[in-house]
């Protein structure tokens, strides 16, 4: 090209930056139908179309003359979160058309709207043996000085069969960091089990180690007869040896976390005690059904559960329900503000992040005051029963 060619954009540069410079200025409100536990928002904070024009288009008029999308993005979903610099961070699970999951920041002013992914991708550098898809970071501001993302890293199991294309092994991948820019890479998590996914870390120290609540599996995607939330400590992050792990919350029959379940983001601390966030998952004959749950931890001992309100705390509702994998509500991030706020930070279906705003003080008075499960129907009548006996004093 020579000296004195202009280069031009692509011809339909203007209006797909019009579309997408008014799709991230637009304002999310609270919905009208709140249960009084949190207020949901009436749009979703991130899709696919918040992934920048630079990532998806070659803007150059003479490489790309249709100004065809060249590089799809398919969903934006699995965020964890955090406040950094005053702005409202997410580490999103953003996924190509390619299937390939990587993780992307995305930052918002006031944790509700105009959230905005910053100018490229995050390098996560590889351990020896290179991840093949990588997905679902939870951020953790330790009390060490580094932020920790902990993700799920897959490989290809190499003891599958050859006509198995599809199995593969799922481990705990580290990185830490000062700005969410430069990541170092730490060994992969080391445990006695085959497979772990949403593997968090606790923002403290626990006696003198690092505590982390684990979710070890038999299988790639069957639970078998494991499963559930462990709790294990790792002396040394460089060598992140898994000691001591036991589940502190399994799975139970006829609950809404009857064959799985998972940690979300890092507990909030409390003065009543540690509130947790989790998804369960229960089987259904139109698929897996993925809520969240909250649940309380001890102060004096984390591996204590001490309050568990019966089903689900937010499932998929309306639009939320449907997408890549439908039926999914699925949250690994959230942010407890100076003030108190908690902005809890949700995908639905596999495709696309949501918030939803609530208080440290009324979740956990969700938490404190909510009947627990009686695990029979015939408990569950008595507890309504109790309820209504309770609401004649007052009527
Ligand atoms: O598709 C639903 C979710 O499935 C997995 O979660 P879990 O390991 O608890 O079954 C994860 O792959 C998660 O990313 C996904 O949202």
């Amino acid at each position: 090209m020579s000296k004195t060619e202009t280069i031009a954009k692509i011809h339909n540069y203007d209006s797909l930056n019009k579309s997408h410079q008014e799709l991230i200025a637009m304002p999310n409100l609270p919905l009208q139908n709140s249960n009084g536990i949190y207020d949901r928002y009436e749009n979703p904070i991130l899709t696919a179309a918040h992934a920048p024009l630079e990532w998806r288009y070659d803007l150059n008029a003479k490489t790309n003359p249709f100004g065809m999308e060249r590089i799809g993005i398919n969903a934006t979903f699995n965020a964890g979160a955090m406040k950094f610099n005053g702005k409202y961070v997410l580490a999103v699970r953003v996924e190509g058309a390619d299937r390939k999951s990587f993780i992307a920041i995305a930052e918002s002013p006031n944790g509700v709207d105009n959230f905005k992914f910053w100018e490229k991708p995050c390098v996560i550098p590889q351990t020896s043996e290179p991840d093949t898809n990588i997905y679902d970071m939870r951020l953790t501001q330790h009390e060490d000085g580094w932020i920790y993302g902990i993700f799920c890293t897959e490989r290809k199991d190499p003891k599958a069969l050859k006509s198995d294309t599809s199995s593969a092994i799922a481990n705990a991948g580290i990185v830490r960091t000062k700005d969410l820019i430069n990541w170092e890479r730490l060994p992969d998590l080391i445990s006695n089990t085959g497979q772990q996914r949403n593997v968090v870390l606790h923002a403290e120290f626990v006696n003198g180690k690092y505590a982390l609540y684990t979710r070890p599996q038999d299988g790639f995607i069957d639970v078998g007869n494991g499963g559930g939330i462990g709790l294990g400590f790792v002396t040394d992050m460089k060598n992140p040896v898994v000691e001591n792990e036991t589940i502190i919350f399994g799975k139970v029959y006829h609950t809404i976390y009857e064959l799985k379940n998972g940690l979300g983001p890092a507990p909030i601390k409390t003065e009543n005690g540690w509130l947790h966030l989790a998804h369960g998952v229960r089987n259904t004959a139109a698929g897996l059904r993925y809520t969240c749950y909250l649940f309380m931890t001890s102060l004096e001992d984390i591996s204590k559960v001490t309050h568990v309100p019966a089903g689900h705390f937010l499932a998929p509702e309306g639009i939320e329900r449907v997408g890549d994998v439908s039926n999914v509500l699925f949250s690994n991030g959230w942010i407890a503000d100076d003030n108190g706020t908690v902005y809890i930070y949700y995908a639905s279906s596999d495709t696309r992040m949501h918030v939803a705003v609530s208080s440290v003080e009324k979740l956990v008075d969700y938490v404190l005051h909510s009947p627990q499960d009686t695990f029979t129907s015939a408990g569950s009548v008595q507890t309504i029963i109790k309820q209504v006996d309770h609401n004649k004093e007052i009527l």
